[in-house]
């Protein structure tokens, strides 16, 4: 069976499968999921960052009306860790009376309605023993971690090479903590029967959630069923089990009801995490022609006391060019603040904002073109192992981008573009983003009337996954997708990996895959069982799979319909698994490789006011092979829109006395909006990768990474003033 090689259902931009349910409502969402005895859950916040709680007065908010439960660390029962692995659960909530952020939970409120819950929440009085917070990323009293996720990398000798450089380029950036904010507001329902709990949870990891919940509260995982149809975004903030989600198991517990809680958005603020502040130190050395000669990146972000964050930054750095001698350094530094976690693209986003910048700067310095420079000092292979590529089209964007664009028409003395009063800047940013694959397990089955059904325990964010899996299902088995029908979201399916780290689509998909073929192999073998079948003697790749039937490969009249091979056995369907772990580096002999891009942006800056938009993006992005178009560019765009975020408008803010975040709403947290969005164009480039059995590779998060840098180099180029700590606000540019 040889497949995708002329694919018929993948490719082209086929409208979600779920479309129609989303925009009539239909589609649930886990706060669209009720019981009719439900009890209503309001978390109580710490409003001091770092102490204890020396006393609580729970009296009235007991006493209020509706009320069942009031929960604190006086009588909250006491809970079992959860998973310590990649992504790990914060400590049990409700522990003990230690304060360690704002907005952490000292109480939880039961109550028949949820205004109720909230009204009571409201009455309950708790009294602090303050300690002085570490708040600021440069405290010297902080502990510092080194290498946290050791991905700390050094080559060749850089203290030499740049000591012997023609050229250094050397400073200093910030970048400022974010929010993810997706638009639904995180919602679980938890209900017990006995041991048994049923959860609607809106996360990204359904099998994460199911493992934390039974290993905190002591219960066999098998009881345990985690359900997520639709989650109403993430971005990243859905990948742990937040506490929230413990207190309201907790919460049905107690209370013997399934018990509802839907989250405020200025807990969304402090309660789901958000991505960490870096502080960044980058020296370049380059010979005049352009050479690359050393890279050194030191990353500093910030993380919580107890917490853990994987974001590295400077590993950026140790991807994107040829350049013999490289050193990367990330660190973390604890500080009293609310969970730090990764945020779409996680350490790519601040750490390509540096290098990208400083490459910039570098080509400035040389008066040598950006694009040309980066040409200069493309990596043929893989910096840090030396092995080829799975797959690399950079050129490829470089190439596109710069022809849609019309990078020639750059004129390169900063400030000497302008349109009426405004000044006129191109930039550009490269991206060689990272590679991320966890197993995945899926199942397929065919039934009797030539339907398919498909299924694996992940979710679908927003990105696609519905659809996507349905196309690619309708190819490996060659039916019409009208007649496939794809699952997930439910832990009572095969366990699948989280939506996180641009992955799920070469995971699952590479186990739809196997499924795909087990299944038509189960086909062939029930097939073989009668010697007269023209199928009698089939292997995999003698057959090819069409119009619902398993045939000859180039013979469509030697074989059968699926129907008739069920029918001829006497079975209703026929069912097979499929599993998809991924290789190594070393036994696939090459460097897995992940999405790499070009971005080229042109943005106006007002002198007098300081105002600054972004007239036109342009993005050319290496995915791989793209199985769904339009979807691939929905998340081009979102990411983009994203990153325009990032560079432009997005800071929490944070009391440097208090810790508490001073812009915890929609309103006072900047998000891009519609009049800050400009046209843009993406073209995907390159062609299907080789360390997948499908070719693809993820495009989730690297639209949102290279706006940062290429805003930054096109203010640059507007105004001749650098600007090196993002979001560029009005007084930065002033
Ligand atoms: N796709 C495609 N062809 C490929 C790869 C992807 O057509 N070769 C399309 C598909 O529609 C697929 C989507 O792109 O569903 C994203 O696929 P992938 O890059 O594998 O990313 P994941 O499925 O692992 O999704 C997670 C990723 C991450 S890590 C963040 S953060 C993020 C993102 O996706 N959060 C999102 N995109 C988001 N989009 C929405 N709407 N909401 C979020 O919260
Ligand atoms: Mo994405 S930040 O890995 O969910």
């Amino acid at each position: 069976m040889t497949i995708l090689e002329r694919p018929r259902h993948v490719g082209p931009g086929v409208d979600r499968v779920d479309g129609p349910q989303k925009v009539t409502g239909a589609a649930r969402y886990p706060n669209d999921f009720s019981h009719p005895d439900m009890a209503h859950a309001a978390l109580v916040r710490a409003t001091i960052a770092a102490g204890r709680v020396a006393r609580l007065d729970t009296g009235a908010a007991e006493s209020a009306p509706g009320v069942l439960a009031v929960l604190t660390h006086l009588n909250a029962p006491r809970l079992a860790t959860g998973p310590s692995a990649l992504l790990a659960t914060p400590p049990p909530p409700l522990r003990d009376d230690r304060i360690l952020y704002y907005g952490q939970y000292v109480a939880v409120v039961v109550a028949d309605t949820p205004e109720r819950a909230s009204a009571a929440a409201r009455r309950i009085e708790v009294g602090y023993e303050p300690a002085e917070p570490l708040l600021d990323i440069h405290d010297p009293r902080a502990e510092r971690l080194p290498d946290p996720w050791g991905s700390d990398a050094s080559w060749g000798d850089t203290r030499a090479a740049l000591d012997d450089a023609h050229v250094v380029i050397e400073a200093s950036y910030t970048t400022a903590e974010n929010t993810n904010n997706p638009l639904g507001l995180f919602s679980t329902l938890a209900e017990w029967d006995g041991d048994t709990l049923t959860v609607h949870d809106s996360t990204q990891w359904p099998t994460r959630v199911r493992a934390t919940l039974a290993q905190m509260f002591g219960v066999p995982e098998a009881g345990v069923r985690v359900l997520v149809l639709y989650v109403g975004g993430g971005f990243g903030a859905g990948l742990r089990v937040w506490p929230h989600v413990i207190l309201t198991a907790m919460a049905a517990r107690q209370t013997g009801r399934p018990v509802k809680l839907v989250m405020t958005r200025p807990e969304m603020f402090t309660g789901i995490g958000h991505r960490p502040a870096t502080v960044q130190h980058i020296r370049i050395g380059a010979t005049r022609d352009g050479r690359l000669t050393a890279i050194e990146h030191e990353s500093r972000s910030t993380v919580a006391i107890e917490g853990d964050n994987i974001e590295p930054c400077a590993t950026v750095s140790t991807a994107a060019y040829a350049c013999p001698n490289v050193t990367a350094h990330d660190e973390q530094v604890r500080l009293n603040i609310p969970w730090t976690n990764s945020m779409r693209a996680p350490g790519e986003a601040q750490g390509n904002f540096v290098l990208e910048s400083a490459i910039d700067e570098l080509s400035h310095a040389l008066g040598i073109d950006p694009l040309e420079l980066r040409l200069r000092n493309y990596a043929e292979v893989h910096p840090r192992s030396g092995l080829p590529w799975s797959s690399k089209a950079l050129r490829e964007c470089y190439e596109v981008g710069a022809e849609r664009f019309g990078w020639s028409r750059r004129v390169p003395e900063p400030g000497s573009m302008r349109e009426g009063d405004w000044l006129v800047g191109y930039g550009m940013a490269g991206i060689s983003y990272f590679w991320y694959q966890a197993p995945c397990q899926a199942r397929a089955t065919v039934r009797g009337d030539g339907t398919a059904y498909v299924r694996s325990a992940v979710t679908d964010i927003g990105t696609g996954t519905y659809t996507i899996m349905t196309q690619l299902a309708a190819e490996l088995l060659g039916l019409e997708q009208d007649r496939v029908t794809f699952g997930l979201g439910d832990t009572s399916m095969p366990p699948g990996p989280q939506a996180g780290g641009s992955g799920l689509t070469a995971a699952l998909g590479s186990a739809v895959h196997a499924a795909c073929r087990n299944l038509v192999r189960a086909f062939l073998d029930a097939a073989a069982a009668d010697p007269a079948s023209p199928l009698a003697g089939c292997d995999l790749d003698d057959v090819a799979v069409t119009g619902g039937r398993v045939h000859r490969v180039g013979e469509p009249e030697r074989g059968e319909s699926y129907a008739g091979i069920l029918a001829m056995r006497g079975l209703d369907e026929l069912s097979a698994d499929g599993d998809s772990t991924p290789r190594t580096p070393q036994e696939a002999g090459m460097a897995p490789a992940g999405p790499f891009g070009a971005r080229f942006v042109e943005v106006r800056v007002d002198p007098e006011l300081g105002r600054l938009s972004v007239a036109r993006v342009v993005s050319a992005i290496d995915g791989g092979r793209i199985l769904n178009e339009k979807l691939a560019r929905s998340q081009i765009i979102g990411g983009t829109v994203g990153g325009i975020g990032m560079a432009m408008f997005e800071d929490t803010v944070s009391d440097p006395g208090t810790g508490r975040i001073a812009n915890a709403t929609l309103g006072d947290y900047l998000v891009p909006v519609n009049a800050d969005i400009p046209d843009m164009d993406v073209s995907f480039v390159g062609g299907p990768d080789a360390f997948n059995p499908i070719g693809v590779k993820g495009v989730g998060e690297i639209g949102l990474v290279g706006m940062a840098a290429a805003i930054a180099n096109a203010v640059f180029h507007a105004t001749g003033k650098r600007i090196r700590s993002v979001p560029i606000t009005i007084d930065r540019l002033l």
